[in-house]
């Protein structure tokens, strides 16, 4: 663009942004960029997210006209929450330095705006001239149809062309945005339906017991949310190689209430309307469907009417699972000299799950803060990254090293069959199509999880059985002002509010293989207390001990245990 036409052209952008904002006044309040973008009250948000339809179409020109997404989400919070969270043109998480953009134009007043939107032009070298490419998505909740609204707005507004996608899990519009601009696959919604539904065919065709195999069917809570939808497509999809029988598809009941993976993690229980038979293969989805538990019950009485029987497997047991399958295949196609392959976690990975994967796999393990754009971000670092939080998020990255010398592999060695070699190349290739490598994806890890057990002829016994959990508590406690948390060492240590690190210290001394730490939560109004003990007695006392810190030096107003270990 001339330079005599660079003002002219800004002076027209900012008139638009002018026009927009002021459809969509700032409500009361700070809002900040946090775990997964902007998550608050929905009524509260209007604001946000069409200021965030403004960014979405900046950071789409600042990046030569590159597709960006924008999903409304608010994943596990109740259903009169809301949320938005902005998807970089690799399909990633925003880049941090954007993350400060985005919390800056959420709290400017009218004016404001403008002056930081010219800002964001002159910092990024904006070239006025390119035009933006925004793709648009939202999960079930009922504010969502009334938020998208101010979203296109906002982009259009920022001469942005922007393709609304609809009702999509968090996955497929991050894998949308990825493939619409790597153009190596296609980016529509039926485009991600067969190529994880492909994948998973070739892989169940190269099991080396021979296609002809049963994979046990698996019941599907779907969190009343907008993974119900999608399941059923891939549900037919695959059907009769696979069968996926769904609950709380939200006919009836209420989003994440009772149900959905953040539910049965915390609480360690059932969903709700899902009766599940010993031994019966279960899982749940958060209420975007980019998280996954699983579970089943193991035919005990415990005492404890809702969780009878129950036993969790969540994040650390995907990644212990996922993890020990795919470094098979890699020793076996003798990529292991070339290839580096890391393990990444968050301090709430159960100890004993980093002993088992450092000790018995012999796998690197690091550990970064909790949110996936850390984890994310960590794992690019590798060739093989495996990363998962405890809660369920997470996937296996590779690098394109990887994929090179994979693809390599596959056609110096085009029939899979002629050697244990051979295979192992064919194999790694179908699981880097299977694993969504733009971010963690409930559906894709399900069929990850169903080929590892299928493979290794496990069943959810066999699998929980490769280590003990140490016994393990998550509380949430509300206090005055959760900003004066400051933690530091991924989340290890806190270093704000003065002192209380050093209770914790104190008390995690006097407890064999103690470990706690806390936490401000980036999605809720509270802050996280995790504790683990070697028995339960123990990690009682540490978790409440520590609880009773944060209340008195954090200014505690209100606090409950949410998590019980599995005995
Ligand atoms: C989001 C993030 C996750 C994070 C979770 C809890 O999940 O994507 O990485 O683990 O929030 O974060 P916090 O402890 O800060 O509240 P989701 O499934 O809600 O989008």
């Amino acid at each position: 663009m001339a330079s005599s036409e660079v003002e002219p052209a800004k002076t027209i952008l900012l008139t638009s942004v002018a026009n927009t904002i002021e459809r969509f006044p700032l409500r009361e309040g700070s809002f900040s960029y946090g775990t997964a973008g902007f998550r608050t009250l929905w009524e509260r948000l209007p604001s946000v997210v069409n200021r965030m339809g403004i960014l979405a179409a900046l950071r789409s020109r600042a990046k030569g006209g590159q597709g960006v997404g924008a999903v409304v989400t608010a994943s596990h919070n109740p259903i009169f929450d809301n949320g938005v969270k902005l998807v970089d043109p690799d399909g990633g998480m925003l880049s941090p330095a954007w993350e400060g953009y985005a919390t800056r134009l959420a709290n400017a007043s009218q004016y404001d705006v403008l002056l930081t939107v010219s800002d964001i032009i002159e910092r990024e070298h904006i070239d006025l001239s390119t035009v933006g490419k925004v793709f648009i998505a939202r999960d079930t909740r009922p504010s969502g149809e009334i938020l998208v609204d101010g979203l296109l707005e906002g982009a259009k507004a920022v001469g942005a062309h922007v393709e609304d996608l609809g009702v999509l899990t968090t996955p497929q519009l991050h894998y949308a945005v990825r493939y619409s601009n790597l153009n190596s696959k296609s980016s529509s919604l039926q485009g991600y339906m067969e190529n994880i539904v492909t994948a998973f065919r070739k892989l169940v065709e190269l099991n080396p017991k021979g296609s002809d195999v049963k994979i046990d069917p698996i019941k599907v809570d779907c969190a009343n949310g907008v993974g119900a939808i999608h399941l059923k497509h891939l549900a037919e999809m695959l059907s009769p190689l696979a069968e996926y029988r769904i609950y709380n598809d939200g006919t009836e009941g209420v989003l994440n209430e009772g149900c959905g993976a953040e539910h049965v993690k915390s609480l360690q229980v059932y969903p709700i309307g899902l009766d599940a038979a010993p031994n019966e293969h279960c899982c749940s989805l958060d209420g975007d469907a980019d998280r996954i538990m699983f579970f089943y019950n193991n035919g005990e009485t415990s005492g404890h009417a809702e969780g009878d029987g129950f036993k969790l497997l969540d994040g650390d047991r995907m990644a212990s699972l996922l993890a020990g399958f795919i470094h098979n295949f890699v020793l076996e196609a003798e990529l292991d000299k070339e290839l580096s392959m890391t393990v990444i976690q968050t301090a709430y990975a159960n100890g004993n799950s980093t002993s088992y994967l450092t000790g018995q796999l012999k796998l690197q393990v690091m550990c970064t803060s909790t949110g996936v754009k850390y984890l994310h971000a960590k794992a690019l670092e590798h060739d093989i990254g495996v990363y998962f939080e405890a809660n369920g998020h997470g996937t296996v990255l590779f690098s394109d090293k990887a994929l090179q010398l994979i693809l390599a592999g596959v056609e110096s060695n085009p029939d899979p069959d002629s050697s244990k070699k051979a295979r192992s190349f064919h194999i790694l290739l179908q699981l880097s199509d299977l694993l969504n490598q733009a971010v963690g994806d409930a559906f894709s890890d399900m069929l990850a999880v169903q080929i590892a057990l299928l493979y290794r002829g496990w069943s959810y016994i066999d699998w929980i059985n490769c280590y003990s959990d140490l016994p393990n508590r998550l509380a949430k406690v509300r206090v005055r002002d959760r900003s004066i948390v400051k933690t530091t060492d991924a989340e290890r240590r806190c270093v704000s509010p003065p002192g209380l690190q050093d209770v914790i210290d104190r008390m995690v001394k006097e407890v064999s293989k103690g470990r706690a730490f806390v936490r401000p939560s980036g999605t809720e109004d509270i802050v996280r207390v995790y504790a683990e003990a070697e028995t339960n007695k123990l990690v009682d006392e540490l978790s409440n001990g520590v609880i009773a810190a944060v209340f008195e030096i954090a200014g505690g107003v209100d606090g409950k245990q949410t998590h019980k270990s599995s005995k």
